[in-house]
């Protein structure tokens, strides 16, 4: 059968890639609403050979809505009530349900039984958390992970639109002697702005009182609540990059036992979603470039690290906005669809 599907957030990064992944895995919707902001209203999308007008999304917008794919950002905190009253699903791709105990957060992969305990909605990860966790699972799985201490490399379209036009502009402006302008990066909400074409931006998000950003925050919190595992202990380092898709993480483990670099090659090459491209002979490695419009996550420069008691170092790269974000939520939907939760 097919499904009355609803996007919220459907002129941004996020929700042009939901069309984009359900027009390529054919998933089986009836009716789609596109919905936006007021800002967004009115606008035009052609869609699988039909005409689509955005609406401003208000609390009515999602009756009749069956499966409600959000985006992310301000407008889940205002809608998600009204959706889920009306009877539909949601799958949220904003923080501010992630947390909530009530709340099931969720990569198929990884935890796929946490859906079966949601009370109408569910959030997905964090783009950098689902790439990490993916990688993590299969090890963790076999030899307990103890610590994990993360740096990631973030493309500036997690940061949105506006990010990938503010690097493409500053690499234009600088390579035509121009002055460069910043208004967005790090953070929009912030009052300090700072040229990412060029430069490295140690700063994903606000900070908190402790000095750690929101995105390291979030790594620490939602890897033990994907991996139902409080006592794995996170600690991160979050950096913006210029680049413009693929988020990159260097992961350094320390786990509970032994586990040969050559194992975990093993491990993580047959979990779903992963592909292992690691031979350093023909200097073969993830990178942004390459795994970018991919749905998998790629791993690589998989190595002991003989510094601490069964340690480990691993590159990981994926799409942030395909199994990061867009793709992971709609992986969720397939999965209430094909086990008859919805
Ligand atoms: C970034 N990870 O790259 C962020 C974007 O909590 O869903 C996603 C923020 C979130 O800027």
């Amino acid at each position: 059968r097919k499904y009355n599907v609803a996007i919220l957030g459907a002129t941004g990064a996020v929700g042009q890639e939901f069309l984009q992944l359900i027009a390529e895995r054919n998933f089986p919707f009836q009716n789609l609403k596109l919905l936006a902001s007021e800002r967004s209203a009115g606008r035009k999308i052609d869609f699988l050979g039909k005409e689509y007008t955005v609406e401003e999304a208000t609390a009515d917008s999602f009756k009749g809505v069956e499966i409600a794919l959000f985006a992310g950002g301000a407008a889940s905190k205002t809608f998600a009530p009204a959706a889920v009253k009306h009877g539909a699903v949601v799958i949220d791709n904003s923080s501010a349900f992630r947390m909530d105990p009530e709340v099931p957060l969720v990569v198929p992969e990884v935890n796929p039984e946490a859906i079966r305990n949601h009370k109408g909605i569910i959030a997905n990860p964090n783009c950098s958390t689902i790439i990490m966790v993916m990688a993590l699972k299969p090890i963790h799985d076999a030899v307990r992970i103890k610590r994990v201490v993360v740096s990631t490399y973030q493309a500036v379209s997690g940061a949105g639109k506006e990010a990938i036009d503010e690097l493409s502009d500053q690499v234009k402006a600088v390579a035509a002697n121009e002055p460069v302008e910043a208004r967005i990066l790090p953070s929009a909400s912030l009052p300090a702005h700072y040229q990412i074409a060029f430069n490295l931006l140690p700063q994903v998000d606000v900070f908190m009182d402790d000095g750690y950003s929101k995105e390291e925050l979030k790594m620490v919190q939602e890897t033990q609540k994907i991996l139902d595992d409080p006592a794995i202990a996170v600690t991160a380092t979050t950096v913006r990059v210029p680049v413009f898709r693929s988020h990159s993480e260097s992961v350094n483990l320390e786990l509970s036992g032994p586990l040969a670099a050559n194992e975990a090659k093993k491990l993580l090459a047959a979990f779903p979603g992963i592909v292992v491209e690691d031979d350093p002979s023909r200097q073969v490695y993830p990178m942004p470039l390459t795994t970018s419009g991919r749905n998998e996550v790629f791993v690589g420069r998989i190595r002991e690290d003989n510094t601490v008691s069964h340690g480990l170092n691993m590159w990981v790269v994926g799409d942030q906005i395909r199994k990061g974000a867009a793709l992971n939520a709609l992986q969720i939907a397939e999965y209430m669809i094909e086990h008859n939760l919805i």
